[in-house]
């Protein structure tokens, strides 16, 4: 182990060291400033927030604390950049594409750099940062790079008297609030789209983890993209964010977190200025396993969908129903997986999970597990922290669940697998749908009839049929009910980042 605390190349033994990359030797370099115009600033009150290693409890470092008169530096830098005539607005739609691209490469080349960090701050394996964060980083830039020339607007035909067409223009200063589980991930996915149709961009990353965020800075400057396009506000949420939230000049805000701040967010666009909304929130996610599935396909990919990222997602594999022909088996067999699975350090190549986020999320966590205990789950395994340096969690299987019980309702965005036994399809439709949630849902089977059935029946943004947490940039991702509005990624993503102009003229039919 290196001083610093980090893995050397070549240090660890491992399966393939050739082929498995390595973190950063040395500490990268961390921005804590606040982002505007192209240029690092301190905060306006002069306060710093720490950031700590959720691993070993060590800080990282301090970070400047945005507040409103921060948000209001930043937002009007925004404005002024999306101003008519601006070197912003005026640039070629190609040229704009290739900016994304440029960003993209620059990604890639500190892709060890940046993976080594955003684990340091949220202690997310290693490996899973580079795999799957960076990659879908990437992706996602390079796929609105190619968006960024071909949107279009359409000609619409009324009749001889008139030419008509829309224009899908930009919208304007739009303000952005990401979470912690995947950082860089959720800036990406907002910012790209946002780019890519033209606007501008106030973005907030979580206060627990906003060390990569804060890295994109030094990269836009790189690129370069023009000064005031892109704005980072690190801060708290209730100051920093809800400044954004009910801003005056901002006009749309774009937010990924908890159901009750998505609440809060919409009302403060609605008593503000009508900003448009878009928001991605939790899920209660279905996970449904048919006795006529691949058995060893569904037991992977149920444990994955529910212990991915610490079991920090939103896409977590929350409510597993298991048809009750095979409903023992794969209980024992989901127990059995986790006896391979590694927790510890996240540096460690072999570690397949982490530590929670914090002692926040610690606590909640746990006290939903007692909550699981005393309303009479059977707890196949785990239950408990591990050790006393870092939030650690045991991964934790409850069997014999029912509907009503709290861990079969709420979020509990931790390494919690629930396991639910279920008779008939109606059945597992009817309970699968009775959630205020509709975010994700996994289906595992067969026949390719009760495949498309269940899946036209789910009410969820994204159904995976015999897969889970199968995301790309091209498909859309969000929420029915109360899982959100709007869509990310995808050609549909776009349309939340632009506004329809219709232009109607006549002609004259008198002066030729
Ligand atoms: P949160 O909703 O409080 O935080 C998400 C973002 O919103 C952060 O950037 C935060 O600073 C900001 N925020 C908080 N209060 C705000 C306000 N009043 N106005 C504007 N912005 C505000 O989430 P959390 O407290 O970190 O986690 C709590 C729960 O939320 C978790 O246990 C989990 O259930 C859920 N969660 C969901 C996701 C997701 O991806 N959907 C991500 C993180 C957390
Ligand atoms: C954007 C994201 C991805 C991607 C690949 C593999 C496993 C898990 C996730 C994932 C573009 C292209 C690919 C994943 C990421 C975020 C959440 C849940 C799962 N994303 N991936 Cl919330």
């Amino acid at each position: 182990m290196a001083e610093n605390g980090l893995i050397e190349n070549g240090e660890t033994d491992r399966a393939s060291p050739a082929v498995l990359p390595s973190p950063a030797k040395n500490l990268p370099r961390i921005y804590s400033k606040i982002f505007i115009n192209n240029e690092w600033h301190q905060s306006v009150s002069g306060k710093t927030f720490a950031i700590f290693n959720p691993a070993s409890g060590e800080r990282i470092c301090d970070v400047e604390e945005g507040d409103k008169p921060d948000v209001d530096k930043a937002v009007e830098a925004a404005r002024t950049a999306f101003g008519h005539g601006s070197p912003w607005r005026t640039l070629d739609t190609s040229a704009r594409g290739r900016l994304l691209c440029k960003w993209a490469d620059l990604i890639e080349r500190d892709r060890h750099i940046l993976a080594t960090l955003e684990t340091m701050d949220t202690g997310k394996p290693f490996l899973q940062s580079f795999a799957i964060d960076l990659e879908g980083c990437i992706r996602t830039l390079r796929y609105y790079a190619g968006w960024a020339d071909k949107i279009h607007g359409k000609s619409i035909p009324v009749d001889d008297d008139f030419v008509m067409f829309t224009r899908h223009e930009p919208i304007g200063v739009c303000g952005q609030i990401t979470p912690w589980n995947f950082p860089l991930l959720m800036f990406i996915w907002k910012v790209a789209p946002a780019l890519c149709c033209g606007n501008t961009v106030v973005i907030k990353p979580a206060e627990q983890a906003p060390l990569t965020a804060l890295y994109m800075g030094a990269l836009i400057k790189e690129v370069p993209f023009p000064p005031g396009v892109v704005n980072i506000v690190p801060g708290y949420g209730p100051t920093a964010g809800a400044a954004i939230a009910c801003h005056k000049d901002v006009d749309k805000v774009a937010f990924t977190g908890s159901t009750e701040v998505g609440r809060s967010i919409t009302e403060a666009a609605s008593n503000s200025n009508l900003k448009r909304v878009t928001l991605e929130l939790g899920g209660k996610n279905p996970c449904i396993v048919f006795a006529d599935s691949d058995l060893a396909l569904a037991v992977e990919c149920a444990s994955q969908g529910a212990f991915f990222n610490q079991g920090q997602c939103c896409t977590a594999a929350a409510r597993i129903f298991v048809e009750e022909p095979i409903y023992e088996e794969f209980v024992r067999r989901s127990v059995e997986r986790l006896k391979a699975r590694v927790v510890g350090n996240p540096f460690d190549p072999k570690t397949d999970q982490g530590p929670q986020i914090d002692q926040d999320q610690f606590d909640k966590i746990l006290e939903l597990i007692e909550s699981g205990k005393k309303e009479g789950a059977r707890l196949e395994c785990g239950g408990r922290a591990i050790g006393d340096v870092g939030h650690y969690i045991q991964p934790t299987v409850f069997s014999e669940a029912t509907d009503n019980m709290r861990i079969a309702r709420e979020e509990i965005f931790g390494p919690v697998q629930v396991i639910m036994k279920f008779k008939s399809t109606e059945e597992v439709i009817r309970r699968a749908n009775s959630s205020e949630f509709g975010l994700t849902a996994g289906v595992f089977t067969r026949n390719i009839d009760r495949a498309l059935t269940v899946a036209s029946a789910l009410q969820s943004g994204t159904v995976w049929v015999n897969c889970y947490n199968a995301l790309h940039a091209q498909a859309p991702f969000g929420g029915f009910k109360m899982s959100g509005n709007g869509r990310e990624m995808g050609e549909y993503g776009l349309r939340e980042y632009t506004e329809v102009k219709t232009i109607t003229i006549k002609i004259s039919r008198n002066n030729h």
